[in-house]
């Protein structure tokens, strides 16, 4: 399969700042870690990031007939992005929105997701573990389920 990770705005930001939330590993960390799973699983992984709506909508237009899957953590565009859902509609690659914190825990605002209605489903709460578990879903429908670790 062929991956789009798309990250949203801060998200460069990772292991440089509020590590108990979002832990300590780096932006190219979670890439690395993500290109290895989907390689240990015959599979490609692209990562794309942007802090800018309209940079993240063209990467979702762009995904048509390019990617198999979108795995997608659109920050805080997640809470108010009806653009976002708009672009998700748009396409014909199923997305699954991924949350590194769990956002129930969190501020209200934090507990509306605007995006996650044009999504398979949603993950939060499990850290960046929570990208992986989304490509093995994919993997899994595919019919090319990841080997139990
Ligand atoms: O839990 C998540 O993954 C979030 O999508 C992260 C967003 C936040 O607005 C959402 O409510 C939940 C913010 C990402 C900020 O990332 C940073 C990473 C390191 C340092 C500072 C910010």
């Amino acid at each position: 399969m062929k991956f789009l990770i798309l990250n949203g705005p801060n998200l460069n930001l990772l292991g440089s700042r509020e590590p108990g939330i979002y832990g300590a590993n780096t932006y190219e960390g979670l890439c690395r870690r993500l290109e290895s799973f989907a390689a240990a699983h015959g599979s490609a992984a692209a990562c794309v990031q942007s802090n800018h709506e309209g940079a993240i909508i063209d990467a979702i237009h762009a995904a048509q007939g390019v990617y198999d899957a979108i795995v997608m953590n659109p920050g805080a565009f997640t809470h108010y992005s009806y653009a976002i859902l708009d672009a998700l509609k748009a396409v014909d690659v199923p997305c699954i929105e991924v949350h590194i914190s769990n956002v129930h825990k969190r501020e209200e605002f934090r507990h509306k997701s605007v995006t996650a209605a044009a999504c398979v489903g949603q993950i939060c709460g499990l850290g960046l573990y929570g990208y992986e578990a989304a490509m093995g879903y994919f993997l899994a429908q595919r019919g090319n389920p990841p080997a139990q670790t």
